[in-house]
């Protein structure tokens, strides 16, 4: 027969450390980045959380939250001017990982909103373009999607079908895209194309003729974000709506870049979630006459998610680093979306176990996040083209 368990743990630090930043992570950001990441996670608290639960079963994303995103400064933080808020990388991060602690589905929708939308038009637009597009986008009157998988696979946006070609002063465009966040509910679409130059993107407005938008529906994981399919039929565009400021693959995967490192974030976010409330459940429930906290198996498991959640942290807080000292690699950002989506997806399931049947309710937070994750693991690159990415940069072998 087990013995009783003694009342209150007992603590064997002097210093009470964070279970959740054990390594101070917090402590290396600027104060102006602190606050940023309190202001967001409030917001997460009071307006994400009490409603994401609802809006996952229901398939349903919350519309209504995007004023007060766009209030806080989330929509295009890094980019300087243009009603931006001009923020750091590690202030992006911060961003990213609170909103993702409340669920993928928010952080998506400002990742495809600032880093796949807003960063290219402020990076390869006009000033036309800029002036026309990025201030509503930042106070979230536009939304935008932006068009790179097709539905022959998504892996190789090299050999994209979609193509647009010249007619007199306009382009005309035809094909289709899948898998795409705020398809539905976007204003503009940043479409990349074939063109007889090279990969070319093209600004796309809602409501144009041939273009059209359908949701993609029973989705088990993202439910609480818009995924849509696009298709164009003979879509005419004016000169003036193309990027001029890139041809090739290298302006989407550009794009990719930042919206990488920000998941790199975002993700830890969501471990953080997970561990939160395993914490919390295993030191209450009782299995043995004592409290599942206090076995051997679940320390294991629980000083294992903490490891491999600091270990994401330091990996971020460095690539944050690289990237405002203008030293980061599509490489390195390649190593921490494989490693931090990993760590998260795999604390998920973890969690999801030690909840013994309760994993399976929505009233705990790990399944919506695991399901989650199986998606946040596939888009943006999958952890196989990570993976070859890195493994490319090694041998000089590309494996693709
Ligand atoms: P490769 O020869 O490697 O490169 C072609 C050109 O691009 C440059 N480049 C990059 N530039 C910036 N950032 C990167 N990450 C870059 N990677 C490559 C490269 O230097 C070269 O430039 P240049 O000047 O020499 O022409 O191209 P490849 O055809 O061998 O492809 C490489 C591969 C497989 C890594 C690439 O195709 C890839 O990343 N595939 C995965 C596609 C992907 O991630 N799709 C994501 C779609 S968007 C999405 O999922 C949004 S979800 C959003 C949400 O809801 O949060
Ligand atoms: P495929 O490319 O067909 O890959 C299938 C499998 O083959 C994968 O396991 C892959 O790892 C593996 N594979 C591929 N190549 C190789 C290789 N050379 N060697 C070994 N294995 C390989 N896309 C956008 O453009 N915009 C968006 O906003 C967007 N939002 C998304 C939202 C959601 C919820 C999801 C699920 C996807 C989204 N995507 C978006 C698409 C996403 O980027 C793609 O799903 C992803 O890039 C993979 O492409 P695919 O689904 O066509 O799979």
């Amino acid at each position: 027969m087990a013995t009783a368990a003694p009342a209150t743990p007992i603590k064997n630090s002097k210093q009470a450390l964070n279970p959740l930043d054990l390594f101070d992570v917090r402590g290396m950001l600027g104060e102006d980045e602190r606050m940023v990441q309190d202001s967001v996670a409030r917001f997460v608290d009071d307006r994400v959380l009490p409603i994401i639960q609802e809006c996952f079963e229901q398939h349903r994303f919350p519309h209504d939250l995007i004023p007060e995103i766009a209030s806080l400064g989330l929509l295009g933080s890094s980019i300087k001017g243009y009603d931006c808020a001009g923020l750091s990388s590690l202030a992006y991060g911060v961003i990213c990982q609170e909103l993702e602690r409340g669920d993928s589905g928010i952080r998506s929708f400002v990742s495809v909103q600032s880093s796949l939308c807003m960063y290219p038009i402020y990076a390869f637009g006009s000033e036309e373009q800029k002036q026309k597009y990025l201030p509503r986008m930042a106070r979230g009157e536009l939304i935008g999607c932006f068009g790179l998988t097709e539905p022959h696979g998504g892996s190789d946006p090299a050999n994209m079908k979609t193509h647009a070609k010249r007619q007199g002063k306009d382009w005309v465009i035809n094909g289709a895209k899948m898998w795409i966040t705020n398809g539905t509910i976007a204003g503009v679409c940043v479409c990349w194309a074939a063109t007889d130059e090279g990969i070319r993107g093209f600004l796309i407005d809602k409501g144009t003729k041939g273009f059209d938008a359908r949701e993609i529906e029973n989705k088990f994981s993202l439910r609480a974000s818009v995924t849509g399919a696009l298709f164009f039929d003979n879509v005419v565009v004016p000169e003036e709506n193309v990027l001029p400021g890139v041809v090739g693959l290298k302006g989407p995967l550009s794009c990719l870049t930042q919206a990488r490192y920000g998941i790199t974030w975002g993700v830890i976010g969501a471990a953080q979630a997970c561990l939160a409330q395993m914490l919390d459940y295993t030191s209450t429930r009782i299995l043995f006459g004592k409290p599942l906290a206090q076995t051997q198996a679940i320390q294991l498991r629980l000083a294992d998610m903490s490891r491999r959640i600091t270990t994401a942290q330091l990996l971020s807080l460095q690539l944050g680093q690289l990237k405002e000292q203008g030293r980061m690699t599509p490489s390195h950002v390649s190593l921490a979306k494989w490693n931090n989506c990993r760590m998260a997806l795999d604390i998920a399931r973890d969690a999801r176990d030690m909840l013994g049947g309760a994993g399976i309710s929505a009233e705990y937070v790990p399944v919506r996040h695991m399901l989650n994750l199986e998606s946040v693991i596939t888009y943006e690159g999958t952890e196989t083209i990570h993976q070859l990415t890195i493994g490319r940069e090694l041998t000089g072998f590309s494996a693709f």
